[in-house]
């Protein structure tokens, strides 16, 4: 409070900067007690239309996902590694209000880069800031915030939803969504002001140097037959979000019974679209890919989560022209999910990692897969955590920060009971629990990183009415 607009816009800048460098990261789940062999069918088939809003098939009755056994994810699978995609459709314009697109004849259709790429296209990274850590959806926070000291705990007024950093002051500031629908920010020094609200998760945009509070749900007009909750993921010239809802998979634990059937990537050098159409009975599980460059060529890879009702989820790999790159096992059982996290160079030797919980809602399991081949392999793995309470549209509970000081990041997310935040950091030969970090109530916010290059900020609402401000 009492900050003058020069002192917000000075702060702001500050926040622009950092984020432009930051980025250049159940009721119902249901078992099924004999995990199918069945194979999804890999297909070349010419591509399907829209295959929106199909009927769940199996429409069985809602059962409380068990911890029964769990399918291994460390050894490859013959059995089990057929992929969830078939189609691949790409059109050379960006998507207008026309539904055509020109349809690929096969699974491999002209790459983007190969002989459409401008020869000075370069596109930044938007400026913003996220629940989900990072434009690219990738939840890898930079800079290293110190865990150590007692935080700063604030009282909200409210039971909070969302955090994100905001310059309230030129010392920084949060915003925070209330559930009541209304929102406060937070100045540094722990007083609260009446904020805007907006719908869905917000996201600080810089707009003529002035941050302002947007809907995580804009932009969705970019895409066709947007997923209604999905967040557009950024990374380069390359724009990617969910499509093709469909409630063909009657999990219903992300705050709806409405899924993917598809997801989308623009390209805004080429003006090129692909779409990489799901197999039925499969469908994407979350509310936006990951963009992240596995391979460190320069080009994001594509990371979703799909599932169906016979095996559980499973984490898959494409390229941007909708190739195969790599996928896990499937979980064995359906109604299991995976909560994708984050991609760092976290293995022992700096091998990037992929970053999930596995069944959050029941003993969650951390796991950490490095790219093999075709396959994702499992290289490490630790019980009981969690990154998601069933039925919310919050999967933004986890996140990839250094919080040692030797700029490795660890896994900061929730205590099973949500209780508190734990810390855990990947070793040479496993993971190890670094901190356990108790909060009043339970946690009910995403986890805010407020990236600083003099030391990060970390924040979660609780269900306390607080908010609790750890680091500097
Ligand atoms: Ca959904
Ligand atoms: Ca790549
Ligand atoms: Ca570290």
């Amino acid at each position: 409070m009492g900050s003058t607009t020069d002192q917000r816009r000075t702060a702001a800048i500050l926040l622009i900067l950092a984020v432009v460098f930051a980025s250049c990261s159940s009721a119902v789940d249901r078992s099924d007690a004999s995990p199918a062999t069945t194979l999804n069918p890999v297909t070349t088939a010419a591509p399907a239309t829209a295959s929106s809003n199909q009927a769940d098939p199996t429409s069985v009755a809602p059962a409380p996902e068990t911890t029964g056994s769990e399918a291994a994810d460390t050894a490859p699978s013959t059995t089990t590694a057929s992929a969830d995609t078939t189609v691949v459709r790409s059109t050379t314009e960006a998507p207008s209000a026309s539904p055509t697109t020109t349809a690929a004849p096969s699974p491999t259709p002209t790459s983007p880069l190969a002989d459409k790429q401008p020869e000075h296209c370069t596109v930044e990274p938007p400026a913003m800031v996220r629940t989900d850590v990072t434009a690219s959806g990738n939840r890898l926070a930079d800079g290293s915030v110190d865990l150590s000291a007692d935080p700063q705990v604030v009282d909200l007024g409210g039971t909070p939803v969302w955090v994100l950093p905001y310059p309230v002051d030129t010392d920084g500031g949060w915003y925070v969504a209330l559930q009541s629908g209304t929102a406060v920010f937070v100045g540094s020094r722990g007083t609260t002001s009446p904020a805007p609200a907006v719908d869905g998760p917000p996201v600080v945009v810089f707009e003529a140097d002035e941050p302002t509070i947007v809907s995580a749900y804009r932009q969705h007009e970019r895409f066709e037959n947007p997923l209604p909750d999905t967040r557009v993921v950024h990374f380069g010239e390359y724009s990617a979000a969910l499509v093709d809802p469909t409630d063909r998979y009657g999990h219903d634990v992300l705050g709806d019974d409405i899924e993917a059937g598809a997801v989308q990537i623009l390209n805004a050098c080429t003006g090129m679209s692909t779409t990489i159409v799901i197999d039925e009975p499969s469908v994407i599980e979350g509310i936006s890919p990951i963009l992240t460059d596995l391979d460190a060529d320069g080009v994001p890879e594509v990371l979703v989560t799909t599932s169906n009702d016979r095996q559980g989820a499973r984490l898959v790999v494409y390229g941007v022209d909708g190739s195969m790159v790599a996928q896990s096992n499937p979980i064995g059982s359906g109604y299991r999910w995976r909560n994708q996290m984050g991609v760092a160079p976290l293995g022992p030797n700096d091998e990037m990692e992929i970053v999930d919980v596995r069944i959050p809602h029941l003993g969650g399991v951390v796991e950490f897969f490095q790219v093999d081949a075709d396959r994702l392999i499992r290289m490490a793995r630790t019980d009981p955590y969690t990154s998601h309470r069933i039925d919310s549209p919050n999967l933004d509970m986890g996140v990839l920060v250094d919080t040692d000081g030797d700029t490795r990041p660890e896994v900061v997310l929730a205590a099973q009971n949500f209780g508190a935040l734990v810390v855990l950091e990947r070793t040479e030969d496993g993971i190890a629990e670094l901190a356990e970090l108790d909060l009043d109530g339970l946690l009910r916010t995403n986890i805010a990183v407020d990236q600083r290059t003099n030391g990060s900020l970390l924040a979660v609402g609780t269900s306390s009415d607080q908010l609790y401000i750890w680091g500097r």
